[in-house]
């Protein structure tokens, strides 16, 4: 690693003394932000939108711009208000109670915030899925979550087996010809612009996002309303969000990331979001940021990463000036990426960690804070870190062991769904632990390592396949790389790298010593890879997650367990 450090621009007054600020704060005063700290009454939707609604200044300020091929639209907070209000009345209208759960399986459109917002102001949960997702894994949830209501469109209804779902009473079709099930159209027609918001208790339900296990069926976090303190203050802390500026979160809301940070920590702190339909290409993807002069970026290492091999030429072809801050989440971010992002932005892009079961960012790099690339950063003021064993104790700085946080945490979740003893299985001595491995150093900075079950151990020493990867991308041949442990008789597990190599370069056996010695000399001998093998991609899931689990299956030829979430 060539650079130590990139130093923070100055002048950016959030947490310009991290210390300090740390020390400071209180969740607590996080609330006084927010109505219901005067009104008692709670609702995440009201927070998001109506308020912004019913305040002058605010109310014809864009909230959503919505960006597809063949579709432009830009809703003011007013109208997306009034959207809602209308969906909300239609639920209504269909018996939807507090704390049924209605299911969203549906592209991503400016009818999906309009029901997502609508199910909140009626006080029930919403479950959104990936438009991806082929039968199985749509049954899966429904059967899990026994939703009594689906937001789908004709085509992916041909993906929903509604006679095996008794639980699903309702569905409402998005386009379509009205003819079957529930129009959302003719409905939204009728609906009255007025609604009457269900205020709720800080801790009832609004979300459950299901999450895939390395084995077994995907469970359902289960989110409360209390979360929205924390998607408030990371907004403002870490994406540093102002009221001004164009934010563009790239996930899906089928993610987490979609939600908390793609719908609730703009909206609650006012400021105008950038939607994106569509596919990934690098030229939209670089067009989008010019054409809506997009000032916040937040997204992730495997979007980095496709730029980047897309070549220096495509962002030249645009102008990028508005970008002022740019974030990542969702696998580590690797320094190579950062260099590029140095190079092509003249920015940092500022690495996030946190899981669904989080609800929000906990460990972070901050404007204001030097950088040190490959590390998430450190924990956000009100969180508390460590790395533990296996008994829940802390243990020592710069010692490998169990990334876990000190329970308690606005957004966390509040439950597995119907999997109470799944729940209990996170928390170990007052701590939640990740299951992600990690060490910090003396100066408090986290640095991932890989999932716990992913780490390897090769000849007795441990390598954490992130650095492999990290060194491998840096190889000019090489665009991505994925790597395992494979058992090996003599030294328990050697090292194999899976890698998709750039445009330009075709595989030979010189090449592939190459990109070993490359490791070898970059790393240390014992993490190159024994065995190097090219593919045409690597696997991933749908939030860009290499899917080592999956590589490693193929390899040794057993079953792949659930693979729901696997990128097509
Ligand atoms: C938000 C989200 C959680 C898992 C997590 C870890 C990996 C997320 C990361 C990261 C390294 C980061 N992960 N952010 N690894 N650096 N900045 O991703 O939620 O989909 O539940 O995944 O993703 O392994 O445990 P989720």
């Amino acid at each position: 690693m060539d650079m130590q450090t990139i130093t923070a621009r100055a002048g950016n007054p959030n947490m310009e003394n991290y210390e300090e600020t740390y020390k400071k704060f209180n969740w607590d005063d996080v609330k006084e932000n927010f109505s219901w700290s005067k009104t008692g009454l709670v609702n995440i939707a009201y927070e998001a939108i109506d308020k912004h609604a019913e305040n002058p200044d605010k109310k014809n300020q864009a909230a959503l711009i919505y960006t597809a091929p063949g579709r432009e639209e830009k809703l003011t907070f007013e109208d997306l208000k009034r959207t809602s209000n209308q969906f909300a009345n239609v639920l209504k209208d269909h018996d939807v109670e507090k704390g049924d759960r209605v299911f969203l399986f549906m592209p991503r459109s400016p009818e999906f915030y309009a029901a997502f917002l609508g199910i909140l102001k009626v006080g029930a949960i919403a479950g959104p899925l990936f438009e991806a997702f082929m039968e199985q894994a749509v049954r899966d949830r429904l059967e899990d979550s026994e939703a009594s209501m689906l937001i789908t469109t004709p085509e992916l209804l041909e993906r929903v087996p509604v006679s095996e779902l008794p639980d699903l009473e309702k569905i409402v079709l998005v386009g379509g010809d009205g003819s079957q099930h529930i129009s959302f159209e003719k409905e939204m027609e009728k609906a009255s612009e007025d609604f009457e918001i269900e205020w709720v208790d800080l801790e009832d339900g609004m979300l459950l996002h299901y999450t895939s296990g390395s084995t077994g069926k995907p469970k359902g976090v289960y989110h409360v309303h209390n979360a929205m303190i924390q998607h408030y203050q990371t907004g403002k802390w870490v994406l540093d969000l102002k009221e001004d500026d164009i934010y563009w979160c790239t996930a899906d809301p089928g993610w987490v990331t979609g939600t908390s940070y793609g719908i609730f920590a703009p909206w609650l702190n006012g400021v105008t979001n950038v939607i994106r339909g569509g596919r990934f290409s690098p030229d939209d993807w670089y067009g989008t940021i010019a054409e809506h002069n997009i000032s916040v970026w937040y997204s992730a290492p495997t979007a980095f990463r496709k730029l980047l091999s897309a070549g220096e030429e495509v962002p030249k072809k645009h102008d990028l000036s508005s970008l002022r801050h740019v974030l990542s989440v969702g696998e580590p971010l690797n320094p190579e990426v950062i260099s590029w992002g140095l190079k092509a932005f003249n920015l940092r892009i500022h690495d996030t960690w946190w899981m669904t079961e989080t609800g929000a960012m906990l460990i972070c790099n901050y404007p204001a804070m030097d950088m040190r690339p490959g590390s998430m950063g450190k924990p956000f003021p009100g969180i508390e870190a460590a790395i533990v064993d296996n008994e829940g104790n802390e243990l020592p700085a710069n010692q490998m062991g169990n990334l876990a946080i000190k329970e308690g945490w606005p957004s966390m979740m509040r439950a597995i769904w119907k999997n109470p003893g799944k729940f209990e299985s996170y928390f170990i001595n007052g701590w939640y632990v990740s299951g992600d491995s990690a060490y910090q150093d003396e100066e408090g900075y986290f640095w991932f390592q890989g999932r716990l079950d992913d780490v390897i151990n090769t000849s007795g020493e441990r390598v954490g396949p992130f650095e492999v990867e990290s060194k491998l991308i840096e190889h000019e041949a090489v665009a991505e790389a994925g790597v395992i442990g494979k058992p090996d008789p003599e030294r328990g597990e050697i090292i194999k790298a899976f890698v998709t190599l750039r445009e330009g370069y075709t595989e030979s056996d010189e090449l592939l010593e190459d990109i070993r010695q490359f490791v070898k000399k970059g790393l240390s001998a014992h993490a190159a890879p024994r065995e190097i093998e090219i593919k045409d991609s690597i696997p991933k899931t749908r939030s860009g997650k290499i899917m080592r689990r999956l590589l490693k299956s193929w390899e040794l030829g057993l079953p792949t367990g659930d693979t729901s979430t696997l990128e097509e």
